[in-house]
């Protein structure tokens, strides 16, 4: 009896668990980038604490703020156009990576991470400043 009437409850703790363990932090901060047309930068791989949202038109160059600079190391790119990742050098920037429509990167890779400064969007692959990748 003492069984029967816990098994509805351990169903229930049970239930809750799967719920709970199907909240993977991984999914929940990849769909945390809002509505389509945005670009999101996150300062850890598999995307761990965003930093910033950014949104833009082709031939525009969107520059982070300074305390969000040198520090992405995942992105999602839900924009249709190519964004191209900089790294500001005095004297010449350097294209670090180019992140192309529907991109979602959970690790920028070893050339880019830490470095981007600023984005120049194009509307074609292969149009990024000085690719250096
Ligand atoms: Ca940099």
């Amino acid at each position: 009896m003492r069984i029967k009437r816990l098994a509805p409850i351990a169903g229930l703790v049970f239930t809750l668990a799967m719920v709970l363990g199907s909240t993977v932090p991984a999914t929940a901060a990849l769909s945390d980038c809002g509505q389509s047309g945005k670009f999101c930068g996150w300062l850890d791989s598999g995307y761990g604490t965003k930093i910033y949202t950014l949104s833009g038109n082709a031939g525009v160059t969107k520059y982070l703020d300074s305390n969000d600079r040198d520090k992405t190391s995942s992105v999602r790119n839900r924009t249709n156009n190519y964004w191209c990742g900089v790294n500001q050098h005095i004297g010449a920037d350097e294209t670090v990576a180019e992140f192309q429509p529907g991109a979602q990167i959970s690790y920028v890779g070893d050339f880019a991470n830490d470095k981007i400064d600023h984005y120049d969007i194009k509307a074609n692959s292969g149009n990024c400043y000085n690719p250096t990748f």
